[in-house]
């Protein structure tokens, strides 16, 4: 059982109001709040140990470059990487992504591979895809899903070919809270002889990971989805395959040695990382993964799993609306999409926002998705840590508030 109570003291935002009532956070799969420790880590690191790293040979560089790796370490350890040299430091997920395909991709794929992606990926691990495909003339395919929000796994079967050269996919949908068989589809895929690419910017926040575990090629993620500053992301990949990708900016840090006409590559993570990385956020990350590691990854999925559980059971008792992706259970995370018949999901988004309540509205970056579900848009609710039933209660007050707001205004109209 997690101390929600104590948790929540962590977070200073958690203590304001927004229009005049107390907030009630439900938009953690788009951002997460973010604890004291990692704000004191940023303003620490400003204050005290603020350099360049790699470069200097005087304290402050010293000191920031040790705080620097060891944030790879601790990302290291998080996912359970057998050493920190497969861990690159992105922007975020997107740009991890977008790495592998222009390294990686465009180096290896020509007319006639396929690459299998799902119905259910977000944009950025679906774009960066289309733009490889046009490039090297490979071909996209993908797997599609039941009515009930999860992948049909027999048409992953039948479309896994000896052309399939990467299987790329989210381990959570955003939209659906799918949660998706990473360990299986990679094992069949590696029978294949293709490469796995998991979108993990919203299960690391929530579940416990292990790459070696998963048996994936790319794991990325998002700090800050994950208690951690924005401009942080990561991409995980076997040191094989990093070693044989050439990097994708080129630049100062990752090289080896230039000259006027070429230049030697330095050593992996760091080929990856050219120029001056973002060090404050990077080291305020690794103080995020120390947070979640001490609650603990599967106390948090409990306390998630019991409150998506409430969240899908109260709002199921609620007239006329419609909820996408399965049921409560093990293969389901905490992002709740819905729809109220007759209510727009950014007029519900409006009306909830007046209630201190904040949720998303919208095609939550995965247009497809939505043409799939035959909408073009649904409110999202999405739980994290610090988050507790009475906010759900909040949240289902607010939906009965909007409703009542909006048929009267449908009777003034008439
Ligand atoms: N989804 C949401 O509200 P970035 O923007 O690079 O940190 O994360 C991209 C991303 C990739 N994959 C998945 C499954 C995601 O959900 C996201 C980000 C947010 O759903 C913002 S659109």
């Amino acid at each position: 059982m997690l101390d929600v109570k104590h948790i929540r003291e962590d977070f200073p935002i958690l203590r304001r109001t927004v229009h005049g009532k107390p907030l009630v956070y439900l938009d953690n799969a788009a951002t997460t709040q973010k604890p004291r420790q990692v704000i004191e880590a940023l303003v620490g690191y400003y204050s005290r140990s603020n350099a360049n790293i790699h470069r200097g040979i005087h304290a402050l560089a010293e000191e920031a470059t040790a705080a620097y790796e060891g944030a790879r370490e601790r990302t290291a350890r998080f996912l359970h990487a057998p050493s920190e040299r497969g861990i690159v430091f992105t922007r975020n997920a997107t740009e991890a992504i977008n790495l592998v395909a222009q390294s990686w991709g465009r180096a290896n794929l020509k007319p006639g591979d396929e690459i299998l992606l799902t119905e259910m990926e977000h944009h950025a691990n679906l774009v960066p895809w289309q733009m490889v495909a046009k490039a090297t003339g490979a071909q996209l395919a993908f797997i599609g899903i039941s009515d009930d929000g999860r992948l049909k796994l027999e048409e992953y079967e039948q479309k896994l070919t000896r052309k399939t050269k990467l299987v790329a996919f989210t381990h959570m949908s955003n939209v659906l809270g799918t949660i998706n068989p990473v360990a299986d589809i990679a094992a069949r895929a590696r029978r294949m002889g293709a490469l796995t690419l998991v979108d993990a910017a919203q299960s690391a926040p929530h579940l416990p990971l292990d790459v070696q575990a998963l048996g994936c090629d790319v794991l990325v993620c998002s700090a800050h989805k994950m208690l951690g500053p924005t401009g942080v992301g990561v991409l995980y990949a076997k040191e094989e395959l990093l070693e044989r990708m050439d990097p994708f900016l080129g630049g100062g840090e990752m090289i080896s040695d230039v000259w006027l006409t070429h230049a030697t590559w330095n050593e992996i993570p760091w080929k990856f990382e050219a120029g001056t990385p973002n060090i404050a956020d990077v080291i305020a990350f690794g103080v995020a993964l120390d947070y979640l590691d001490r609650i603990g990854m599967p106390a948090i999925r409990a306390h998630e799993r019991e409150l998506t559980a409430y969240a899908m059971k109260r709002l199921q008792e609620l007239k006329d609306i419609t909820l996408y992706g399965p049921p409560a259970g093990e293969d389901r995370g905490g992002a709740i999409s819905f729809n109220l018949e007759g209510l727009h999901p950014h007029d519900v988004g409006t009306a909830l926002d007046h209630e201190g309540v904040a949720i998303r509205a919208g095609h939550h970056c995965a247009k497809p998705l939505m043409r799939r579900l035959g909408v073009a848009a649904t409110a999202r609710a999405s739980v994290a840590l610090y988050n507790t039933t009475e906010e759900i209660d909040r949240l289902i007050e607010a939906i009965d508030a909007a409703r009542r707001f909006f048929q009267r205004s449908i009777k003034v109209a008439a």
